[in-house]
Order: structure tokens, then C-alpha cells, then sequence
């Protein structure tokens, strides 16, 4: 039995998906940002930073996306890993955790644009300075997939890959590799089971000028 926690938009997105992948079955526990519940004693003990995704795989929790993901792939998905040894398997390993590179630029975007309501708390330099790097760090991205087949790797890439987009423009490959993802049926699926938006209600938030 897989029971997941998840925040519309946020990174439990990705595991979201990867059930979605392999039409498993289980319980979507939709949440909030905002009613405190990510705080209280139960979800502290699922997750001890308070934060989604978290997830019961038969009784025992996780948290942390792309670990969940490797696990998860192991267990129910081998081919959707990169087997211990082949040579795929550096670029897979790498490309897990490269999402995680972009999810920092991410977060730290997300807090200026969106969680730091006023102007004289943001600071438009981090801002222009983030967008840049994050730009820059996609450039690795596409325009295949990851490890050569699709992977859980790509489900890590290419969450981050969509939440990208909000912030700066796609470099060209990055741009086709966003294309394949955004045709996976189990992608689509995903969206539509994700819930209303909780973070993002505009489609691109540029950098301010200067
Ligand atoms: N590296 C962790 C990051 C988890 C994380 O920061 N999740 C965010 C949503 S994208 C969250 O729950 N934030 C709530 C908070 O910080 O209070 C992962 O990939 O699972």
C-alpha cells in the first residue's frame, strides 16, 4: 500500500508521476502550504523537515524525492532504473542528482518571486543572479533523455525541466527535451491528478531589470 503526500506543483510532483508511470495504485494525500498541517507531530514524523513529497510504501516513510524514486524504481520499476554497473549508469546517477542542482536555483527563485511578498524583501540582484545561473545549468538538459532511455532520472530533470520554464526561457535542447516529457501520457495524467495551483499562478516571472 503507497500512500503519498503531496503539494500541487511542488516536488512530490515527481513521484506523482513516477506512480503515475507504472499505474500503481494508491492513496494521494492532496496538502497545503498554508494551513500548517506540513508542521504538525504526524507529517514531522514522516518527514522531519516538514516537506513533500513524503510517502508510506507499506507502512515504512520516506522523504526526499530522488531517493524515493531510486527505491521506488527498484522495487516496482527496474526499467525504469539504470542498473548498478551498465554504462548508462553514471550518467543516470548524475542526472538524479543534477535535479536537485536545479531544484536549489528553483527554490531560491521561488522565494524571491513568489514566497517574499514585498519588494523591500527581495533582492533583485539574487534574482537576476539565480535566473542566470539556472539558465545556465539547464543548458546540460536534452536533447535526449538522460541516461539514454527514459529513467526516474528523468522524473527528477524533468519536473525541474517544467518549473524552469516559469522563470527563464529554455535553451533550444533543453526546449525539445521539455517537449518530450510534456508528452508522456503518464505526465499528462499527473497534471491533471496535481490539484489546484498552490505556488505558481503566472506562467513566467522575469528577472527584474537592471
Ligand atoms: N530535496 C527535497 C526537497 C523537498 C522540499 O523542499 N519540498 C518543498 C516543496 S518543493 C516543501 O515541502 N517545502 C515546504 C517548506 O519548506 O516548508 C526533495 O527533493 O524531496
Amino acid at each position: 500500500m503507497i500512500r503519498l503526500w503531496h503539494v500541487a506543483q511542488s516536488r512530490s510532483f515527481r513521484v506523482l508521476w513516477f506512480l503515475e508511470e507504472i499505474s500503481a495504485e494508491y492513496d494521494l494525500v492532496a496538502c497545503s502550504f498554508f494551513d500548517r498541517s506540513l508542521r504538525d507531530a504526524a507529517h514531522l514524523a514522516r518527514s522531519p523537515a516538514g516537506r513533500v513529497p513524503a510517502i508510506e510504501i507499506d507502512g515504512l516513510p520516506m522523504h526526499e524525492s530522488g531517493a524515493i524514486l531510486l527505491y521506488l524504481a527498484e522495487r516496482l520499476a527496474p526499467q525504469l532504473r539504470i542498473a548498478e554497473g551498465a554504462p548508462a549508469r553514471a550518467a543516470f546517477l548524475q542526472g538524479l542528482h543534477y535535479a536537485e542542482t536545479l531544484g536549489a536555483h528553483l527554490a531560491n527563485l521561488t522565494q524571491h518571486h513568489i514566497v517574499l511578498r514585498d519588494d523591500w524583501m527581495r533582492s533583485p540582484t539574487v534574482m537576476r543572479l539565480e535566473a542566470r545561473r539556472l539558465e545556465n545549468a539547464l543548458r546540460a538538459i536534452g536533447p535526449d533523455w538522460v541516461a539514454g532511455q527514459f529513467s526516474v532520472a528523468d522524473i527528477a530533470i524533468g519536473y525541474a525541466v517544467c518549473m524552469a520554464q516559469r522563470f527563464v526561457p529554455l535553451p533550444q535542447t533543453t526546449a525539445r527535451y521539455a517537449d518530450m516529457v510534456l508528452e508522456r501520457p503518464a505526465f499528462q495524467r499527473a497534471m491533471q491528478k496535481d490539484g489546484p495551483a498552490q505556488i505558481y499562478t503566472r506562467d513566467f516571472y522575469a528577472p527584474p531589470e537592471g
